[in-house]
């Protein structure tokens, strides 16, 4: 049997959806300030163009960091949830972030991967996800046992609510269709951080600016 006829595909039935359409639902459910630390490239385009909140942070220049940052956030502000959303391909470039999360175990955070089985913003390369991984059975094996792939748009809005009230680590994945990134991020790594720390509270309570 080749690798490819046993694919990450054929383990789960998702429907392939839009990020776009997928975040804007997400979005529309926060409503007690609720951070959200998005990946970069198109998780990061989609997450602005669904409204540039202050509690909003977006990752630029290194792939992998939405969940580690995230679970920094978590952490530090266990009354806040936090939301990480993040590509295949970076998930799969830093995989162990997931043990991490399932061994720290917040309550609070909720990590959301859109999976379009390929690194889409550097030209399409496909990702192992979009053949043999399964990232859902990989976040369980790491200890993330609230995880799930969201079969169609309904039950992506029935996991984030169920995720937001607070009674994770959970992961929630979702198959996308190949859709750029619906508009640029201002790519301003100061202001960025600047607005996210006045978002959270902390700005001005000792943190360094350096
Ligand atoms: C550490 C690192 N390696 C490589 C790159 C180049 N790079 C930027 S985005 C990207 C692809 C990201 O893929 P994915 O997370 O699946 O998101 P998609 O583009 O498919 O939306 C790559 C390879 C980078 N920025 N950082």
């Amino acid at each position: 049997m080749t690798a490819k006829s046993t694919g990450a595909i054929g383990a789960h039935n998702a429907k392939v959806m839009n990020r776009l359409e997928l975040t804007r639902r997400l979005v529309g459910q926060l409503k007690r300030d609720e951070a959200v630390i998005g990946g970069i490239g198109n998780a990061n385009f989609d997450l602005w163009a669904s409204g540039q909140r202050p509690q909003n942070f977006y990752m630029l220049g290194s792939m992998g960091l939405a969940i580690p940052i995230s679970l920094g956030v978590a952490i530090a502000q266990p009354r806040r949830h936090v939301l990480a959303l993040e590509g295949d391909g970076s998930l799969l470039m830093q995989l162990g972030c997931l043990s991490t999360v399932a061994q720290q175990a917040p309550k609070n955070l909720t990590i959301i991967v859109w999976d379009n089985g390929m690194y889409q913003i550097t030209g399409g390369q496909p990702t192992t996800s979009a053949t043999t991984a399964d990232l859902v059975g990989i976040a369980r094996a790491s200890g993330i046992a609230n995880s799930a792939w969201a079969a169609d748009e309904a039950e992506f809005d029935r996991l984030v609510t169920t995720a937001l009230k607070g009674e994770g680590p959970s992961l929630i994945a979702a198959r996308i269709d190949g859709k750029p990134g619906a508009e640029k991020i201002e790519r301003d790594p100061v202001q960025i951080r600047e607005r996210f720390m006045r978002g959270l509270g902390v700005k001005g309570q000792g943190v360094s600016n350096q």
